[in-house]
């Protein structure tokens, strides 16, 4: 059922090269120096990452979720940060292109894309995330323009990005009082909080959004007035498929890696992977991987399908897959022993950069909500 095609195998023969030269050898280097590398993301621009399962008509590459999954899982690999980046550029691109009117996909899409301009996905804030249909940053209309204040929390590329999408309030009437705005950079009243210190992702930046009266104009409103929950529920998603795929790809790396090691160190008078216990631990790494990875492409093919159980399979796969991933990446740590403290051996960099994915783009507990109250329906 979840053959990979032709196709498929050429794309991810395709992605695994970007991502041997140019992501691998660096990503080490970027963690520590927290560096984001806008050039490679460009890089990864031109060979249509940008605008993964964009339409092609501003230059998007129109692949499905199902490929999409498998192209965050190869990028990953090679650096869960720099892949999860990729994967919330593609949410923004998105919704531009499902909701955006010609204008503003003529406007936007072709620098987005490519990846010259980067995008961020505002809806987290100080006082909100879970709950995020309680959120306070208010747009108020005036005349031809709309006044955005509040603040954004967490965001990711905030400081780098060119386009900020943001769920801000036009109505005190919940989930459907939210409308989704279209805010460039380089507006009076925006501005960015310092970068935070974090325990991974740090080759990407992680800031505040701050408006304090940013105008743009009525016609920088993404759809129409009271659609922004919904949107932006509807790219989280896809956001949940992938960020899963990221943390099956650090996953698995973990599990490559473990296994060669074993092979590798000696104790007891012969290779570690001659020890039973050892070798089930790295079964039940593949087991819980390869059950996850069964899942995460049900929910993908939901997706690609708009299947009614969509939002539910997204949930389980997000919270199953990052479970997953981190679990894996910590029996790493655990298998190289000492080493596996150590940065060198690159196991402490994918146990930190997965941890952060059981958190964002709504908690498991949140994934565990989401599935509890499908049971409960109807
Ligand atoms: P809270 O909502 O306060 O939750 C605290 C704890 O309570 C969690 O364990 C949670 O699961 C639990 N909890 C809350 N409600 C319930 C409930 N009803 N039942 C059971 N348990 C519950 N946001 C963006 O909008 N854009 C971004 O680009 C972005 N990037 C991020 C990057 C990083 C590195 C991080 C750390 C966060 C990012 N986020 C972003 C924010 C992220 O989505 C939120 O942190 C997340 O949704 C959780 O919100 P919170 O931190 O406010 O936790
Ligand atoms: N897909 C499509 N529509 C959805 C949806 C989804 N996944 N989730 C909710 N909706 C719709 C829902 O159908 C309802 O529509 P309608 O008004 O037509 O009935 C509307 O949105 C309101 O939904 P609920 O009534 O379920 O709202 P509630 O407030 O009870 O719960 C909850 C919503 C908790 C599921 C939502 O707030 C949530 O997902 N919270 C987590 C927040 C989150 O994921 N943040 C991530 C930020 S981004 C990030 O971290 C990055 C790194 C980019």
């Amino acid at each position: 059922m979840f053959e990979i095609s032709e196709d498929q195998k050429s794309l991810i023969d395709m992605v695994h090269d970007f991502a041997e030269t140019k992501i691998a050898p660096m990503a080490q280097k970027w963690d520590e120096e927290q560096h984001f590398p806008i050039d490679v993301l460009a890089q990864a621009g031109q060979l249509g990452m940008g605008g993964i399962y964009a339409s092609e008509e501003h230059g998007g590459s129109a692949l499905t979720r199902s490929d999409a999954v498998l192209v965050f899982e190869e990028l990953a690999k090679a650096d869960p940060t720099l892949t999860a980046y990729i994967s919330i550029h593609n949410m923004v691109v998105w919704m531009v292109d499902s909701f955006g009117n010609e204008e503003q996909r003529a406007s936007w899409l072709p620098e987005l894309i490519t990846m010259e301009q980067l995008g961020s996905y505002c809806l987290t804030e100080p006082g909100i995330g879970s709950d995020a249909a309680a959120l306070s940053t208010r747009a108020r209309k005036d005349g031809d323009e709309y006044v955005l204040s509040g603040v954004k929390q967490f965001i990711s590329g905030a400081g780098s990005s060119g386009l900020y999408i943001v769920m801000a309030r036009t109505a005190d009437t919940g989930a459907r009082g939210i409308s989704a705005f279209l805010v460039p950079a380089d507006l009076p009243g925006l501005s960015f909080g310092s970068n935070e210190k974090k325990m991974g992702w740090k080759a990407q930046p992680t800031r505040q959004v701050i408006m304090e009266g940013v105008r743009i104009p009525a016609e920088n409103l993404l759809g129409e007035e009271g659609q922004g929950f919904s949107m932006a529920m509807k790219a989280l998603n896809g956001g949940r498929l992938n960020i899963a795929a990221c943390s099956l790809g650090g996953g698995q790396l973990a599990l490559e890696k473990s296994a060669a090691y074993l092979k590798e160190r000696q104790a007891f008078g012969g290779p570690l992977a001659k020890q039973e216990a050892l070798v089930f631990k790295l079964a039940d790494m593949d087991m819980e991987l390869e059950a996850a990875r069964s899942l995460l492409r049900r929910a993908a093919r939901a997706l690609d399908a708009k299947s009614p159980d969509m939002v539910r399979l997204c949930a389980m796969a997000k919270k199953v897959a990052t479970d997953a991933g981190f679990n894996a990446a910590n029996s790493a740590i655990q298998l190289h022993g000492g080493y596996g403290y150590l940065a060198d051996y690159g196991m402490e960099k994918i146990f930190r950069d997965l941890r952060v994915h059981q958190i964002l783009e709504g908690t498991n507990e949140i994934m565990s909500l989401i599935v509890g109250r499908s049971l409960l329906e109807g």
